[in-house]
């Protein structure tokens, strides 16, 4: 099976709806415009919850090729968890993937591998498909490597379910997260490696032909590297995700 290449822009909590109309308006003009390009890939945003709405009616009304997905989702389906958003509400707006344990989740929410654990399965329970955010700190990069905490974190979002339903891995070192600072493409090219690897082991040659994907400070004049090994499957974008012709020159890359 082929892996589509996915690109990401993760908005995080910026833009009202208006703005994100407006953005995603322009973003669909920008890829029209970048033409066969870019539509080997599918491009996804993922907007505040409050603007799911309006850029969902927007999507469709106009047949923009973009992707939708939500930054979190309740690990509960309904009922008394106030401020709480059910993984039935977001399939039912027309969300397909949806963020799970990113690492300011598991930073300021205290989001811990039981929890992403219950937050995929509440996806998979919904229909939608977890985007599992993976990566290691700093201070986990100097004491154990790279790859040990992102691989452990992939494992244990993926275990102890009965079936596995489709899911994504974004590999973000967290000291690559809106710094500036990146890793280096050999350095994404071998944790991913490392990633599938332990899939596969653990789970399955079927699972281990999931996406891979790549974030922290992704831009379009250093996607290309990332890609370029085949190893990484796509990108997630924050802070250049916000930007139209930023994030259209990260999806119009050449693989
Ligand atoms: C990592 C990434 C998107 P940025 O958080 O998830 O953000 O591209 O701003 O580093």
């Amino acid at each position: 099976t082929k892996r589509i290449p996915l690109i990401a822009g993760n908005w995080k909590m910026n833009l009202d709806h208006l703005q994100a109309i407006a953005l995603v308006q322009k973003l669909s003009w920008t890829l029209s415009d970048a033409g066969h390009e870019y539509s080997s890939a599918e491009v996804a945003v993922f907007p505040p919850f409050t603007d799911l709405r309006s850029v969902q009616t927007l999507i469709e009304a106009e047949k923009f090729e973009v992707v939708l997905g939500a930054q979190d989702l309740s690990k509960h389906d309904s009922g008394a968890f106030t401020g709480e958003i059910s993984g039935a509400f977001l399939s039912k707006l027309g969300c397909k993937f949806v963020l799970i344990g990113h690492s300011e989740r598991r930073q300021y929410h205290s989001e811990t591998d039981e929890t992403v654990q219950a937050k995929v399965a509440a996806a998979w329970k919904h229909g939608l498909v977890p985007i599992i955010c993976v990566g290691e700190t700093l201070e986990e990069l100097e004491t154990q490597g790279q790859a040990a905490v992102p691989v452990a974190q992939t494992i244990a979002a993926l275990s102890g379910h009965e079936t596995l339903g489709e899911f994504v891995i974004a590999y973000e070192p967290v000291w690559a997260i809106g710094t500036g600072k990146v890793a280096t493409p050999l350095e994404a090219e071998s944790v991913a490696k490392a990633i599938r690897a332990a899939i596969t082991e653990n789970f399955g040659a079927e699972s281990g032909q999931s996406r891979i994907l790549y974030g922290g400070s992704v831009k379009a004049n250093n996607v290309a590297g990332f890609l370029a090994s085949g190893e990484v499957d796509g990108v997630l974008v924050g802070g250049a995700s916000l930007d139209a012709e930023e994030f259209a020159g990260i999806a119009r890359f050449q693989k």
